[in-house]
């Protein structure tokens, strides 16, 4: 492969087989070497890729995907710094179970979440960022209403190549117009008869916001789409609720499953209240999914 003429770029977005890949020269039109088909590898958003430009203007191949630094399947997007996992205190309600999952799942890949939830001017979010500023995360309150959390939100992107995830419905590609009123992204209605949102957002689009600022506007997921992750190890699972970890090697048993056994640490700090119940019972919902998939698996 000749990289002499390679050109590097970020994918932005991909669509029916075409890669828009933003690149010191402009934005190009891509498709992909048959080769990353073969190996199972699917270029995504963020990906960082080399390109070889063609005959035609702005149109090129994609010649090689470089290493990435994670990976998420939904939203499909590579290299993420940063999730912003997005909750809204009126319809669509919290789920703190999706949420802690996908916290889980932000830790095992190097992704540090933002907990946002939205709507604030249409109920109390106190409660909800309590809990998670408690469990050692960043949680901003937000409302496109009354614009609050607007530039705490605008200040955790800076820097960064971040997504935007959650429920459809809860008001990602509101907030990000209102951070960023040029991106004019479609945004609905919630539809009152399922009192849910109706993926007004249809594919993952990465933006360039700034000089070093990327973001990624999401489709709004179902809680179905977490069983596509792989689980995550009962072994592994402790060190994926980051307030357990001061607390690992000092329960009374070294094999410790931190569910049931007594002089657990992590249990006597739920009991102090050190630690808060949803979390506790998030990593036991999760325990049991796991608990029987063997350690050789
Ligand atoms: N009252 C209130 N309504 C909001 C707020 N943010 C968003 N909404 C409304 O919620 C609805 C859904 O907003 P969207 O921004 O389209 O939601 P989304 O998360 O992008 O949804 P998908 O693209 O389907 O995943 C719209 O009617 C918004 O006006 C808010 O802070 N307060
Ligand atoms: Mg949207
Ligand atoms: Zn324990």
């Amino acid at each position: 492969m000749n990289n002499e003429s390679g050109l590097k770029g970020i994918i932005l977005k991909g669509i029916g087989g075409f890669y828009y890949i933003e690149t010191a020269e402009g934005v190009f039109e891509c498709k992909a070497r048959g080769v990353f088909r073969r190996e199972g590898l699917t270029p995504v958003a963020g990906d960082r890729v080399i390109i070889t430009p063609g005959e035609e203007e702005n149109k090129g191949v994609i010649d090689l995907i470089e290493e990435r630094k994670n990976v998420l399947i939904r939203p499909p997007v590579a290299n993420l710094d940063r999730l912003i996992i997005t909750s809204s205190v009126a319809e669509p309600y919290p789920n703190l179970f999706v949420l802690d999952k996908l916290i889980a799942i932000c830790e095992t890949k190097n992704i540090e979440p933002v907990i946002v939830f939205t709507k604030s001017d249409l109920g109390s979010t106190d409660e909800y960022c309590r809990i998670y500023r408690s469990a050692g995360f960043m949680s901003v309150a937000v409302s496109n209403v009354t614009g609050e959390g607007c530039e705490q939100v605008r200040k955790c992107l800076e820097g960064y190549i971040s997504a935007f995830t959650g429920n459809s419905g809860v008001g990602k590609s509101s907030l990000l117009n209102m951070l960023y009123p040029d991106l004019k992204l479609e945004t609905a209605q919630i539809s009152r008869k399922l009192g849910r949102g109706r993926h007004t957002t249809r594919s993952v689009e990465l933006f360039k916001i700034g000089n070093n600022s990327y973001i990624a506007d999401t489709p709004g997921f179902s809680s179905l789409d977490m069983q596509r992750y792989e689980p995550i190890r009962k072994d592994d699972l402790p060190y994926a609720f980051r307030e357990f970890r001061k607390s690992l090697g000092k329960c009374r048993f070294t094999s410790c499953t931190h569910t049931a056994e007594p002089d657990c640490d992590i249990r006597l700090r739920l009991e102090a209240g050190e630690i808060e119940k949803t979390r506790y019972d998030s990593y036991i919902k999760m325990y049991e999914e796991v608990k029987n998939i063997p350690d050789w698996k």
